[in-house]
């Protein structure tokens, strides 16, 4: 028998105070499944609307005609109820509490200060000519005007796609492309661990490449004051622009579908995707779950720790603790600037009560030991999240015991992009925990574990993890390519959506995600397609042929494995292995770094010429005993040359 998880019961007192405490939880939820329509409609009066919405819930998953609506008769305005709604009753409570990178630097921006400047910024972009529909790219570090430039494209009805600014040139300009953005925000640099980045320049060399030149503003905020260059035709400063605005503009009425944002990500195939979100329902669903899955409640400082660029920022930073009324710490550096103890030190300094952040980033803390919180008492701490990746119970444990003094409830949140908000979780007063289960849906998501033909599985079991019905937040489409959308997510079984992740569902009924079963890597939290670097990699003269795979890692939860099949005239060297490196760094971005290269004379191959990713996933690992069949392969012996010269021992 396997050993049974330790599980960590609610604490009644907890209960007593929360949203909702379990009884609550089985009710709400099982009238959210019985009753989709009068659930959803009557949480929509959460929101103020134009228009109150009188149709609820229009939505197929038929692969034949995938057709996502919610509320679509209603009207409103995302920016509207993230800010003009608060003023009366809040307008002077902060909304944003700002921590520089270099911990002397912050900043409190209250509910009123935002309105107000969001409106400046919102006529500033009218006044380049921007209007509804139209597309803005925000490749921003993490300040304030992220989040400002974000709601002013929402107050306005521009869709922002917002880029992480990790990413290289390239692939910040395929994405203003993919977008067609008329319009980039960006600082001149962004400051992380003491280090500068130069946004400025990275957008300066993407607007070099193709297609782009339909680009013909770049807003600059001026975060450092480095050197930039300076383009009089298209670059303007954002103080000049946005300062002699008025702090007043009327909110645009969006149709509920209108879209909110477009925000890229990988998938296993082919360029990155850009998820559509529209208003009413991503609205709804991202304040929902920040007010029960984090149990938010008025006056509590909540920090997300994730960027802006990815969807946690976008649903947990911005839209949802705002849409509540929240005051949202937003946090500029890394956690081990200037020292390790940083992380606890801002919990002390700004009294956090809810803190959510990455599996990677406690075990990057957890490698330096436990005394790296002596510098702080975390007290204040109420709550504890975690998403991105599965977290492994060691760092669950130190995430409890040492950040949260063993008396803080985590909720481990599974979700993704396309999902808009989060869809397997505890709710901290309601369900009992055990360390690296995401265990129960959310009000209105409907899990259902698949076999490989489509079969649903009952019980205790594993299998492909799969939506049964959809629910507000979901992504309507692929940007330009619904398509795509179709055969990712509804071809693979009828009828569903398919999440790209396997799982595990216990005796209690509790999910356990075991990670992708797609060739999409999860590196530090960051997912990324094996395909993007491989195609990067062969752009190189000297790779014949790459595969990429991931493989286990203490800290990014999953590194970047290699094989690299070289042309025929290129002998492998220690400068070459580092010029790759730095080739796929500057291509895509630091996140895509690769951990490990091995030379490969030759890539295991079915005789229909697939590389069998399974074996060298395999080797990567280190698990050479037991690669189970290779009689398919077309040469067999490319499999012991491989493993006799795997670099991961
Ligand atoms: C929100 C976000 C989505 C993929 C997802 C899954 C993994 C996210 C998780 C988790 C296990 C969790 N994932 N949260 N796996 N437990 N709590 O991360 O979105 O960047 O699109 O990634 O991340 O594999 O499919 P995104």
């Amino acid at each position: 028998m396997t050993e049974q998880p330790k599980v960590y019961p609610v604490e009644e007192d907890f209960a007593a105070n929360a949203w909702a405490n379990n009884e609550t939880y089985l009710s709400l939820y099982q009238r959210s499944v019985d009753d989709p329509e009068g659930f959803w409609a009557e949480q929509a009066e959460s929101l103020d609307w134009f228009k109150a919405p009188t149709k609820i819930k229009n939505t197929s998953f038929a692969a034949s005609n995938v057709d996502i609506r919610w509320f679509e008769d209603g009207e409103l305005n995302a920016a509207y109820n993230c800010l003009d709604r608060h003023l009366e009753t809040r307008g002077d409570q902060p909304a944003i509490i700002w921590e520089g990178d270099d911990p002397g630097q912050d900043k409190t921006i209250t509910y009123r200060e935002l309105h107000a400047e969001v409106c400046r910024l919102s006529n500033a972009l009218k006044e380049m000519g921007v209007t509804k529909g139209d597309t803005v790219t925000l490749y921003m570090p993490m300040i304030p005007e992220a989040s400002v430039a974000m709601l002013a494209c929402a107050r306005i009805g521009a869709i922002h796609s917002v880029v992480f600014g990790g990413f290289s040139p390239d692939a910040l300009a395929q994405r203003v492309v993919d977008a067609q953005s008329r319009v980039v925000i960006t600082a001149d640099e962004s400051v992380r661990g003491g280090k500068h980045v130069p946004l400025k320049d990275n957008v300066d060399a993407a607007m070099t490449r193709d297609g782009t030149d339909i680009v013909d503003k770049v807003l600059v905020v001026r975060r450092t004051g480095g050197d930039i260059e300076w383009h009089d035709d298209r670059d303007v400063w954002y103080h000049e622009w946005v300062e002699r605005q008025s702090s007043e503009c009327p909110a645009e009425k969006m149709n509920a579908e209108d879209a909110l944002f477009i925000l890229y990500t990988s998938g296993s195939t082919g360029r990155p995707k850009g998820l559509k979100h529209t208003t009413g329902g991503y609205l709804l669903y991202a304040a929902l779950t920040h007010r029960y899955v984090f149990d938010y409640h008025e006056g509590e400082v909540y920090w997300c720790s994730a960027d802006v660029g990815w969807v946690t920022g976008h649903s947990y930073i911005v839209y949802g603790p705002l849409a509540n009324g929240a005051t949202t710490l937003m946090f500029e550096g890394v956690p081990s600037y200037p020292s390790h103890g940083r992380l606890g030190e801002i919990i002390d300094k700004h009294q956090v009560s809810i803190l959510y952040t990455s599996p990677t980033a406690i075990r990057a803390l957890m490698a330096h030991g436990e005394d790296i919180m002596d510098s702080s008492q975390r007290d204040s701490l109420r709550v504890l999240g975690s998403v991105g990746e599965p977290i492994n119970p060691e760092a669950w444990s130190w995430f409890h015991r040492v950040i949260g003094s063993s008396r803080c409830p985590i909720v481990d949140t599974w979700w993704q992009t396309e999902t808009g908000g989060i869809m397997i979780t505890p709710l901290p007063g309601a369900t009992d925990l055990k360390p690296g289960s995401a265990t129960r849906p959310f009000f209105g998501v409907r899990p259902a574990l698949l076999d490989n033909e489509g079969n649903v599985l009952e019980g205790a079991t594993s299998g492909n993890l799969v939506i049964l019905d959809s629910w507000p937040g979901q992504a309507r489409t692929i940007w330009n390519d619904h398509e795509r959308f179709v055969q990712t997510y509804f071809s693979p079984y009828e009828g569903v959506y398919f999440t790209g992740d396997g799982c595990r569902r216990d005796e209690d009924g509790y999910y356990w995600i075991t990670g992708r079963i797609d060739d999409v890597l999860n590196v530090s939290g960051h997912r990324m397609g094996t395909a993007e670097i491989e195609s990067s990699l062969v752009a190189h003269s000297a790779v014949a042929e790459a595969a990429v795979v991931g493989y286990p890692h203490d800290i990014k939860g999953q590194g970047i494995y290699i094989y690299v099949t070289l042309g025929d005239d290129v002998e492998p060297s220690e400068e070459l292995r580092k010029e790759l490196t730095q080739w796929v760094r500057k291509d895509i971005g630091p996140i895509a770094t690769p951990d490990v290269i091995q030379w490969a004379p030759g890539l295991p191959k079915t005789r229909s010429g697939k590389i069998m990713r399974r074996i060298l996933r395999k080797i990567a690992a280190n698990e050479c005993e037991g690669l189970g069949d290779t009689s398919t392969l077309a040469d067999p012996s490319v499999v012991d040359e491989l493993i006799e010269h795997r670099a991961n021992r």
